[in-house]
């Protein structure tokens, strides 16, 4: 076995990531640890001021209630995410949030963020629960935050650590183990309690930018289905894994569009001038009553420009030009004004991607687009996991202490494991949360932990056994590397094992071509996922021969490793679920209409560790009464 120090870390509670929901976790955690004499321990894969999502910074905050200004109640939230996931959330949980985010965006600006204000000192909405901010450094203030707490209470960070397998004993988390990213070091921490909190997932399915684009994507490439991995080898229970999101961006580098469609007011058009919203409004009838309502589910808004592509009439367009003269028309009489009007639209255009998406900025500079002059080309992204934004797809988590919901066995935000705690991205069937949400779910979960420790939390016990088990499987592509590679001239080139990139080329096109990829027009059938299915097991068989010659090479072999789990979950959940429920997510073309009455439920799957079997389940939608 290669000859890596071990290095083992006895913490309280283990947080896994370092995005919104880990510092979340942390800032919350730490203060309830210090008053009761706990040691909380956070793991990075990366650097926390610059880890996760908002690695670039964001240029909105998309969840904010109001509640202090009377703009709207947490019930109108709960009411808005049923809506957009046609029917099917976790309502308890989005209830939840949506009592604790506001406190959480009051925080980020006590913190030092620069939330955008009117002339009346109230804040700038950019739509009903978007505000503006100055985001450029929005996760380095939320970093700090969560750094200084950990500190005070006398934690641990470790960064550049990446985690690969929970530790388990029995149904119950007792850690994780994983491996430093930058020194011959593998790590086992021991915990009472554990949250997982690391992102979603990217590079599932063969991403639009091959090539000489590759590594662009509009969700982070650095999220690669840890969560969804480290949950279902723990054997908890999943919900909403059919449910990936397809954001619609500014074609090829991914710019968002909100700031276009809710602050400009911008339309999108086919090539042929039609506004897709407008020319195909009667395709909404077919998904009543959530087409019937507004806002309209983001998925439906993607399905009707979709409509538009499969009858060639792309591409779509943002109308940007015409947005921004709209806007400035107001001023058309002052010659002056109008000036500065226009030079301030053309800046917050840009500025909009160069606080979050920069290097749209660079191909619109590059493609000499003046959004002020010229339209610019949008288009649906590939599929993406992540339950916190307009996808659903996490654990299945307990619901709040305090609330009569019927999803509630102890813990808030713990999984169906026994002291494993899932937030953010991780925890399903409550989208979204987004940054801030995320945050809060993430403080939710951190006091629960803590709570969890001090009432119930033993020492916990691990098999030494399992703990070289795991450490020599987690190790062995390096070994198999260097058994092998001298057998052939080329080292890329051998029969005893595949390297990481062959090995995400053949998932991204199994997930691309037969579960509703870019390729596929974002369509699939039975026959195609059982197709699917069958290729993924010859990947997982092929998984046990990946080699690695490095620590670089080794942490991408288990990035899709854990792609590949994340992509069975979905594979499995979408063949379960025999209706269309989200086209312009996907569309089942052998069941393609939406069924309320078979189908209005949450679709759960388990993995279970004893059997490696998998279980499909139904559970019931319920609704907050009166809502
Ligand atoms: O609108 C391991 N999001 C937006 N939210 C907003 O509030 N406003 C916006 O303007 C947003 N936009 C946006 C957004 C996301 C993206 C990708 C873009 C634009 C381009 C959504 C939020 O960003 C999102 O909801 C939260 O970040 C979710 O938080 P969380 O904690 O679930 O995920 P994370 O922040 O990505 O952090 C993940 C962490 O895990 C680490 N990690 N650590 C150890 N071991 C492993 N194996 C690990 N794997 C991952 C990561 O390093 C990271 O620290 S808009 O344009 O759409
Ligand atoms: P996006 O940039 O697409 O991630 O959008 C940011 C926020 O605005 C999210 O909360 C979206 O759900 C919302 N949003 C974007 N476009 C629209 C639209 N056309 N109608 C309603 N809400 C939208």
């Amino acid at each position: 076995m290669a000859n890596f120090e071990t290095v083992e870390v006895k913490t309280d509670l283990l947080i896994v990531g370092g995005g919104f929901a880990a510092c979340g976790v942390a800032t919350e955690a730490a203060y309830w640890a210090k008053k009761n004499g706990l040691k909380v321990t956070l793991v990075d894969k990366a650097a926390l001021d610059r880890s996760g999502a908002v690695a670039m910074g964001l240029s909105a905050i998309n969840q904010y209630v109001g509640v202090k200004d009377g703009e709207n109640t947490c019930e109108d939230y709960v009411r808005y995410v049923r809506q957009d996931l046609m029917g099917i959330s976790r309502e308890d949980l989005v209830y939840n949030i949506a009592r604790h985010v506001d406190s959480t965006v009051h925080l980020f600006e006590k913190w030092g963020l620069k939330i955008w204000t009117d002339e009346n000192g109230k804040y700038v909405h950019e739509g009903r629960w978007q505000l503006m901010i100055n985001g450029e450094s929005y996760k380095i203030i939320i970093a700090e935050a969560a750094k200084n707490a950990i500190a005070d209470a006398g934690g641990e960070i470790y960064e550049r650590v990446f985690i690969v397998e929970p530790l388990v004993d029995g149904n119950k988390c007792v850690g994780a183990v994983g491996f430093s990213t930058r020194e011959e070091k593998i790590y086992v921490f021991k915990a009472k309690a554990t949250a997982i909190a690391a992102g979603g997932a990217v590079h599932v399915f063969r991403p639009r930018s091959v090539g000489e684009g590759f590594g662009r994507s509009w969700y982070p490439p650095f999220n690669t289905g840890s969560s969804a991995y480290f949950t279902l080898k723990a054997g908890a229970e999943m919900t909403c894994q059919e449910v990936r999101f397809i954001p619609v961006r500014f074609k090829d580098a991914y710019g968002p569009v909100g700031a276009w469609f809710l602050l400009f007011k911008s339309r999108a058009v086919s090539a042929e001038g039609g506004e897709y919203m407008a020319v195909r409004k009667e395709e909404l009838n077919n998904w009543a009553p959530y087409g019937l309502a507004k806002p309209i589910p983001a998925n439906l808004r993607n399905y009707l420009g979709m409509l538009d592509m499969d009858a060639g009439l792309g591409p779509l367009y943002m109308e940007t030009d015409e947005a921004i003269a709209k806007l400035a028309d107001a001023y058309k009489d002052d010659p002056k004004a109008f000036k500065k009007k226009m030079k301030e639209l053309e800046a917050e255009a840009w500025e909009d991607f160069l606080d979050m998406t920069i290097s749209q900025a660079h191909l619109w500079a590059a493609q000499n687009v003046k959004p002020e002059e010229k339209h610019s080309e949008i288009a649906a992204c590939e599929p993406y996991f992540i339950g916190s934004h307009s996808g659903a797809s996490g654990a299945w988590v307990s619901g709040p202490e305090d609330m009569d919901t019927p999803y509630k066995w102890g813990y808030a935000n713990m999984t169906t494991v026994e002291g494993l705690f899932a937030a953010g991205d991780a925890s399903g069937a409550s989208s979204h949360k987004f940054s801030s949400g995320s945050h809060a779910e993430g403080r939710i979960a951190g006091k629960a932990a803590i709570k969890y420790i001090v009432e119930k939390g033993a020492e916990p016990t691990i098999d030494a056994a399992k703990v070289d088990a795991i450490k020599a499987k987690i190790l062995a592509p390096l070994d198999r590397y260097q058994e092998f590679c001298k057998l052939t001239t080329a080292p890329e080139i051998n029969p005893n094992y595949l390297l990481w990139r062959q090995f995400m080329d053949r998932l991204q096109k199994i997930m691309d071509e037969y579960a509703g990829g870019v390729t596929a027009a974002f369509k699939t059938s039975k026959a195609n996922l059982e197709r699917a299915m069958e290729l993924l097991a010859f990947l997982k068989e092929d998984s046990e021969k990946l080699a690695a010659a490095d620590i670089y090479s080794l942490e991408r072999c288990w990035e899709n490793v854990q792609r590949m789990w994340q992509g069975e979950a979905h594979v499995r959940t979408m063949l379960f679920r025999e209706e269309t429920r989200w086209p312009g997510y996907y569309f089942r073309s052998d069941t393609p209409k939406m069924d309320e009455e078979n189908w209005h439920c949450f679709a759960n799957c388990r993995w279970d560790p004893a059997s490696g079997e998998w279980e499909m389940t139904k559970k019931d939608v319920w609704n907050i009464p009166g809502v």
